[in-house]
């Protein structure tokens, strides 16, 4: 069983607690319990093996070590069933909704017996909880949206989570035999898509004299990787499963010599291939996912690879993240197609927490994860005071942090370390910090975290104002939503673009799964206002340092080419490229002349 669906289970618990009223203390040891195993390096699974090994974890006694062993050997865990035969199933839905935490819910259910998205949202529709205790009309308001957000986004996996379990599968696939040659990802997740609807696989058979014996001893095979829930589909080529976290996979199985045409059609995008197909038939030939055809007589025009297939269409090969009939096609055709940008490009991080505010390892500790991912330069970017919750830094704390950092560089070799902070953008626009310790660091990355429903005007006047502040140089998840969970931040992207640019100022593609923001088509709007952009991981572990790819992908969906990227430069030039510091100019705080709501 792996950490995360370990976490999950024990962190349901301490909802459906909460929901239950149970004592504080009760369910935050399960809450702590889920944060931990979320965020360790060790399988949780190969530590219980020995005996002593959980307990040695901090934070769990013999009690919960006992109800871990119980969920990984049984799958579940007794109080989890027991507390939802208590209560509808759908609670946990109720969970995943922004702005209703498990008081409120527990609230809702005593008063109305509600457990189902559907009826909050008819009480909500219908005026009934504003008038309750702890609700009122805005945050029937607020709850009205996040319902929104859930209905558009449930049945969808997270990139991140879908990477995972292909991952898992993938190899698993390839240790059938050697009727088997190779399983490779396709469809949405090939291009790298924010969210994932379903999962689809190729796996490509070698060619033999057993063939479809050994097709159907394949399919046997991956019928029975542990995973699966549920059994959806067994055809002669084609299965579909659900996995235990409900994603739906689609695994196919194809000749090797038909691959680059099936691996073309199952990438999709669907709009992508309609026009590839439109081009064919112009060309006197015709393309489906066995292979690009004459149309009379039926010769194979090429069909064992991607390029091939391009090649013959007069296309330049079209990577996958850009197959979304967005221009990529008259760009290939022309010979117009962006060099994205890669992860090998990347030089350094440039945003990530420690243990001085949220995160979870020390400046030392980021720094040598960092090197080990070969990168040359690192910001370290803790939260400033105004998350409390995060323990985010003053004034006095930031000058301290500042000395940490410059100490570390002592002490970690082969990596520099530059010192920075998140800065929080007050309501009315102010840095959370002082001119006189934001002059300090290296590197100035400011973003929202409070009052994010401020409407448009106030929200864009906001922004323009951080920018105006001479040492704001980058914008960390300039939108501030969070995928399947909360909407973009109300605002006039275009005027916040417009000022960025003039000012120097450069744009984050944050490449936290739950976040990728900017988003692709965010990105290629500022790429093309000559914006800079930087990709960040936002870690608050050593772990985390490994969700860069994400952002690259984003990136790459956004069109965007290395030069646009000011971290894949080398230090110098990267600090050269940042928006230079204000030297000795008197510098106006924008607040007082500001009106906002
Ligand atoms: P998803 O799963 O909703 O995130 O998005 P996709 O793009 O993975 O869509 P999916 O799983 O329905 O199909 C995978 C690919 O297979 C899709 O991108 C293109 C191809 N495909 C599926 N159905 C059709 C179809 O009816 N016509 C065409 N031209 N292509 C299809
Ligand atoms: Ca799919
Ligand atoms: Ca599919
Ligand atoms: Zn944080």
């Amino acid at each position: 069983m792996e950490n995360h669906e370990v976490a999950r289970i024990l962190r349901e618990t301490a909802q459906l607690l909460e929901i239950d009223g149970a004592i504080i203390g009760r369910y935050r040891t399960y809450e702590k319990a889920a944060q931990l195993i979320g965020g360790l390096h060790e399988r949780i699974e190969e530590l219980a093996k020995d005996e002593s090994k959980l307990t040695e974890l901090p934070g769990i006694g013999d009690g919960m070590a006992a109800h871990i062993r119980e969920i990984l050997a049984t799958g579940d865990y007794s109080l989890r069933k027991k507390l939802l035969n208590k209560y509808p199933a759908t609670i946990l839905d109720l969970l995943t909704l922004q702005s209703l935490g498990p008081k409120k819910i527990a609230a809702l259910w005593k008063k109305f017996g509600t457990a189902t998205v559907d009826d909050v949202e008819k009480l909500a529709r219908e005026e009934k909880l504003r008038d309750f205790p702890g609700f009122g009309e805005k945050s029937e308001q607020n709850i009205l949206k996040a319902i929104e957000v859930f209905k558009r986004s449930t049945g969808r996996f997270l990139l991140n989570a879908v990477d995972r379990e292909a991952q898992a599968l993938c190899k698993y696939i390839r240790e059938a035999g050697d009727a088997v040659e190779d399983a490779t990802p396709a469809g949405s997740f090939r291009r790298g898509k924010e969210t994932i609807g379903d999962l689809d696989v190729l796996v490509t058979m070698r060619p033999g004299k057993d063939k479809p014996k050994n097709v159907a001893a394949v399919a046997e095979y991956i019928l029975k990787y542990p995973g699966i829930e549920q059994v959806l589909a067994h055809g002669e080529n084609k299965v579909s499963f659900l996995l235990k976290n409900n994603l739906q996979v689609d695994v196919r199985l194809l000749e090797k010599k038909c691959f680059g045409a099936a691996l073309l059609y199952f990438t999709g995008s669907k709009e992508h291939n309609v026009v590839l197909r439109g081009r064919a038939n112009d060309m006197g030939w015709t393309l489906n996912e066995y292979a690009l055809t004459e149309l009379k007589g039926g010769k194979v025009v090429a069909a064992k690879t991607e390029e091939e297939i391009y090649t013959k269409l007069k296309l330049k090969y079209v990577p996958p993240e850009l197959r979304e009939h967005c221009g990529e096609v008259s760009a290939a055709e022309e010979g117009k197609l962006p060099q994205l940008v890669s992860l090998a490009d990347i030089r350094g991080d440039l945003q990530m927490h420690t243990v001085a505010s949220d995160g979870k390892n020390t400046i030392e500790e980021m720094g040598e994860a960092a090197r080990a991912l070969g990168y040359e330069y690192i910001a370290l970017t803790d939260h400033s005071k105004a998350v409390t919750v995060a323990n985010g830094l003053d004034d006095k704390r930031t000058l301290e942090h500042i000395r940490k950092i410059h100490a570390a560089r002592e002490r970690v070799r082969g990596i520099q370390f530059l010192a920075g902070m998140e800065v929080d953008i007050l309501k009315d626009g102010r840095l959370d910090l002082s001119d006189e310790v934001l002059a300090q660091l290296d590197v100035v990355v400011v973003s929202v975290h409070s009052y994010m429903n401020l409407e448009r005007a106030a929200m864009t006047e906001r922004i323009l104002a951080a920018i105006e502040n001479p040492y704001t140089q980058i914008i960390a998840h300039p939108t501030g939503r969070l995928i399947l969970r909360r909407d973009a931040f109300d605002y006039d992207l275009e005027k916040i673009y417009e000022a960025a640019a003039k000012a120097g100022v450069a744009m984050e593609c944050n490449a936290h799964p739950d976040r990728l923001d900017l988003k692709d088509i965010h990105l290629r709007a500022a790429r093309d206002r000559g914006l800079k952009i930087v990709i960040s991981t936002d870690a608050h572990s050593t772990l985390h340092l490994q969700l860069m790819k994400y952002g690259v992908v984003t990136a790459r969906r956004g069109w965007i080419e290395k030069k646009d990227v000011i971290n894949t430069l080398p230090l110098d030039a990267f600090l050269s490229a940042l928006r230079p510091k204000p030297h000795g100019k008197p510098y106006a705080k924008p607040a007082a002349k500001r009106k906002t709501a």
